[in-house]
């Protein structure tokens, strides 16, 4: 399988964040991807590849985010600095708490200085922004387009399977229009799905109408960010598998099914506490009924490894034979599929159980 990796996703390095009232060390540290990659690197049955410098990140970015949310994250560490502010990163003190939904939609002041802006662009504590945040965030984009653009070269929209792993670093299905948060600053499988459908205009109709792709998320946390991009697009299904109640909190319950147009393309599947791999799957083969039903062109996986039983901030049980389970699953839907990397923070393990996950796929029949 091909993997895509960027070397300067291991530059965004802050050396702290609060975790459940607790300053500590930052878990979403480069120690991640260098693990993977050691991991995938030793396997014989991946190669991997560097990302294409000549794709504009920022063009395809602008498909998902915000233009002023996009010139924040570029300007933002200077501004703080100039301001006065701590030279480690910027880091928010008071939230405007409304810009939890479709913050683009509210007017920013011109006056607001760099603490105010952090505050507005951010609904948490974990996504410090470093001197070199903004570089990491547009190659963790650059993985996800650049392994896009193989998987569409290779497996044209609604060829049998196929899949290829966009080793992204920082994660982003947290990261919404215009809000970082949950360790994600810039929507990567978002902004990849986006991109397919830019290179793939939809034939069938002979319309302009967009390509269909779902997106399915089994990473530990519900993705709020991604649902809230495409809550009310048809053409971009958004299916989650999370842990009930737990971060991000105030999304993912069954109850939200998208709006508008989008209405019934979006499915959460959250579950309790302590699920291990039978539940897991079960509920898993669920979810990929749904996406079948909507026979789309490209699958995207938002692949979290933090559902591992071992995961010091989760609490599922899934184990290594689970997530071979889970890769064996995902292959029958039989499609052109993208892994877009997202969390895992048992380093001793995330490399094996990413390659568990991926090779279940590869060898399936
Ligand atoms: C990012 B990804 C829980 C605090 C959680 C942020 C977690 C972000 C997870 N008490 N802090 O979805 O793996
Ligand atoms: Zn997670």
């Amino acid at each position: 399988m091909k993997v895509f990796y960027d070397e300067d996703s291991l530059l965004h390095n802050p050396p702290y964040e609060i975790l459940d009232g607790h300053l500590v060390h930052y878990y979403e540290s480069p120690s991640r991807p260098q693990t993977i990659k050691h991991e995938l690197e030793n396997a014989p049955s991946f190669t991997i590849l560097p990302t294409n410098k000549a794709l504009d990140v920022l063009k395809h970015a602008r498909q998902v985010h915000t233009g002023d949310y996009l010139q924040y994250l570029e300007t933002a560490y200077a501004a703080w600095v100039a301001d006065g502010g701590d030279k480690t990163a910027v880091m928010p003190e008071r939230f405007h708490i409304r810009s939890c939904f479709r913050a683009h939609r509210l007017q920013t002041r011109g006056a607001w200085g760099a603490i105010a802006r952090a505050g507005f662009y951010c609904f948490d504590l974990s996504c410090p922004i470093t001197a070199d945040t903004h570089k990491s965030a547009l190659a963790s984009v650059r993985t996800a387009l650049s392994a896009a653009e193989a998987l569409s070269a290779s497996s044209p929209p609604y060829s049998p399977k196929s899949g290829i792993f966009a080793h992204c670093r920082p994660p982003g299905h947290h990261a919404g229009t215009a809000l970082c948060g949950g360790y994600c600053f810039l929507n990567n499988a978002s902004i990849a799905a986006r991109f397919l459908q830019d290179i793939n205009p939809s034939t069938d109709t002979g319309t302009a109408q967009k390509l269909p792709i779902a997106i399915l998320d089994i990473d530990y946390h519900h993705g709020n960010g991604t649902q809230e991009i495409f809550y009310e697009d048809p053409s971009v299904l958004y299916v989650s598998l999370h842990a009930q109640n737990d971060y991000p909190y105030y999304t993912g319950s069954k109850s939200e099914t998208g709006a508008g147009a989008g209405l019934s393309y979006t499915y959460n599947h959250p579950l309790p506490r302590g699920t291990a791999d039978d539940g897991y799957i079960a509920e898993l083969q669920r979810a990929l009924d749904e996406i079948r039903t909507s026979a789309p062109a490209y699958v995207l996986v938002s692949l979290g490894v933090d559902t591992y039983i071992d995961d010091p901030i989760s609490d599922f049980k899934l184990t290594r034979a689970g997530y071979t389970r889970i890769g064996q699953a995902i292959a029958q839907l039989n499609r052109p599929t993208l892994f877009v990397m997202e969390g895992g923070y048992h380093i001793e393990t995330i490399g094996k159980n990413v390659r568990a996950v991926l090779e279940g796929f590869e060898l399936a029949t």
